[in-house]
């Protein structure tokens, strides 16, 4: 996360970019005095995006923080899902928007977050895999390119649960 910050969109597209993984920070901490926002949206106005925290280390919290957004509604109004050590979570966006907003002060700093965010499509009903797409156990469908990649795309990691066994 830590070079996309800026207010241009990275467009997510059903074909060339149906999913990406983020971090903050690459290195073993995040910078002092960091605020950085990130912003995404769909290519197609039908589509949606579903945002997971894989994992979060947010130590000095609440001065450091993380804020994600559905264009201008804040989706982890929970306050302990902001900063801390908090388990994973998942939103699906009801708008084809997301932003994230990062904040970190000047004193303690720690590893951040890991994310992912991928596209929804809502509107294929059957969601068929030999289309290529994959429909996770709790409905959501995203494209067959991001399944066994070793990232949680679904939200609830029905992406990655059945990879390799048959062939192991
Ligand atoms: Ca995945």
């Amino acid at each position: 996360m830590d070079k996309m910050c800026g207010n241009n969109h990275f467009i997510l597209d059903g074909d060339k970019k149906p999913g990406i993984s983020l971090q903050l920070t690459n290195n073993n901490q995040y910078e002092k005095g960091f605020n950085c926002t990130v912003k995404f949206r769909t290519a197609q106005r039908s589509q949606r995006l579903i945002i997971t925290i894989e994992k979060m280390n947010i130590i000095d919290c609440p001065s450091d923080s993380l804020r994600i957004y559905d264009s201008t509604t804040l989706l982890n109004k929970d306050p302990k899902q902001q900063c801390g050590t908090p388990a994973s979570f998942t939103f699906t966006s009801s708008t084809t928007e997301i932003s994230m907003i990062f904040i970190s002060n000047s004193v303690v700093e720690s590893s951040g977050f890991q994310a992912t965010i991928a596209l929804h499509f809502p509107m294929i009903a059957s969601c068929p895999q030999n289309l290529g797409f994959f429909q996770c156990k709790n409905k959501n469908c995203i494209s067959t390119q991001l399944q066994c990649d070793g990232r949680n795309h679904c939200g609830d990691g029905t992406d990655e649960s059945l990879c390799g066994i048959f062939f192991d």
